[in-house]
């Protein structure tokens, strides 16, 4: 028998929790001290079903860091070492933010709604707490909470029709990364055309507990007949997408770098942010290992549940953090962290996974673009 995951307060239910387990969802990850779903009927199903059609997914998890007051600009520019000056006030970023030895802390998307407002939605770890400390040792302006709102996301090609139908065609007008309010149960919700996979969709930044339920009924009604189904981050879907997943791919071990997001870093721009010497010093230099994708041998794969050693004859060259077999592609594909010596396209190389030692090759990401 599988283990299963004990449930206490500490690891928090979501609005959309009952729906979810009504949905027959299979099984969960923590995130952020809160369930995420990771598999509805199977991984294979559940992406086959994504890649057609249209899902709703609860990622309550991607918890919201607001930050309001004079200082809140400065204060994000203060941990990321992307430039936001000119982010516009309807736009989102995604953002490495880094400590002071440029180690990444999370990999979140920044929601700007003003200069004054901003929201952090964050990847898994307790960012707050970085943050928060910052703004009290600068004696800054601003507030810092966790507010109550959970987002909902909406990914598949047929997305957009769901989202017309609920909202009005207004809402298939809204660019990538790009957020606007919409009126619901009597309440304002951001809606951003965003989300953790590369079908296509929406979040919608659900505000307040209460609505959670009235908005899940009213998506699963209207999109009755285009098939919409309870879903989650495909685990298979991402990877050939090369989204990261920060704890797994990338950790504070990492420079942004390293977890190949080096478009996202100026650190030799004028702007002030915490760990701009030690960036600016890689930026230079190079990494030395970096973000790959890799095509494993063989016709399945289990789950990486701690990272695989990559060698070259008997040395360790790297590591596999994410793997799974890709339908659509015919092959096991992965993402790893591989030394500069052996990180060429083309690259063959060794995994060491539970089944034994298999040959890999390097590849860019993401697999299918
Ligand atoms: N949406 C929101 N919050 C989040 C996530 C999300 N917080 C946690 C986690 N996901 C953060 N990680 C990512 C990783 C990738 C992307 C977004 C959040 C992403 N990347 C696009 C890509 O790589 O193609 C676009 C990046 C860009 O060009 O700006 O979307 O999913 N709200």
């Amino acid at each position: 028998m599988q283990p299963i995951l004990s449930i206490s307060p500490r690891i928090r239910s979501t609005p959309f929790t009952e729906r979810v387990k009504a949905a027959g969802v299979k099984a969960y990850t923590v995130y952020n001290h809160m369930l995420l779903p990771t598999v509805f009927n199977s991984l294979e199903e559940d992406y086959h079903h994504l890649k057609k059609n249209v899902q709703v997914w609860d990622v309550s998890v991607e918890r919201q860091i607001e930050i309001q007051g004079p200082d809140s600009q400065t204060l994000i520019q203060m941990i990321t070492p992307r430039d936001l000056s000119k982010m516009r006030d309807d736009q989102c970023y995604y953002i490495p933010v880094v400590d002071d030895s440029g180690g990444m802390l999370n990999d979140p998307v920044a929601v700007k709604h003003s200069q004054n407002k901003w929201w952090i939605s964050i990847a898994d770890s307790d960012l707050i707490y970085w943050i928060k400390g910052i703004a009290v040792a600068k004696n800054m302006n601003v507030t810092i909470i966790e507010p109550d709102i959970n987002p909902l996301a909406i990914q598949g090609p047929k997305a957009d029709e769901l989202m017309r139908r609920v909202f009005g065609d207004e809402i298939t007008s809204l660019k990538f990364f790009r957020h606007k309010k919409i009126h619901f149960n009597g309440k304002y919700h951001l809606v951003a055309r965003s989300g953790y996979s590369k079908q296509g969709g929406y979040e919608i930044y659900t505000n307040g507990f209460k609505s959670g339920e009235a908005l899940w009924d009213r998506l699963f009604e209207a999109g009755q007949n285009l098939n919409v189904k309870a879903g989650c981050p495909n685990l298979i879907e991402r990877i050939e997408g090369g989204l990261l997943s920060y704890g797994n791919d990338m950790t504070q071990k990492n420079s942004p770098y390293e977890a190949g997001l080096g478009k996202f870093c100026s650190p030799n721009s004028s702007i002030d942010f915490i760990g701009a010497e030690a960036l600016k010093k890689q930026s230079i230099e190079g990494p030395t290992k970096q973000i790959r994708g890799l095509f494993i041998d063989g016709k399945s794969i289990s789950a990486c549940t701690k990272p695989w050693h990559v060698t070259h004859g008997d040395k360790k060259v790297g590591q596999v953090t994410s793997a799974a077999w890709s339908p659509d592609l015919s092959k096991v594909v992965a993402i790893g962290m591989i030394d500069r010596e052996y990180w060429s396209i083309g690259n063959e190389l060794e995994v060491i996974c539970p089944s034994g030692k298999r040959t890999a090759k390097i590849t860019q990401l993401p697999f299918i673009k």
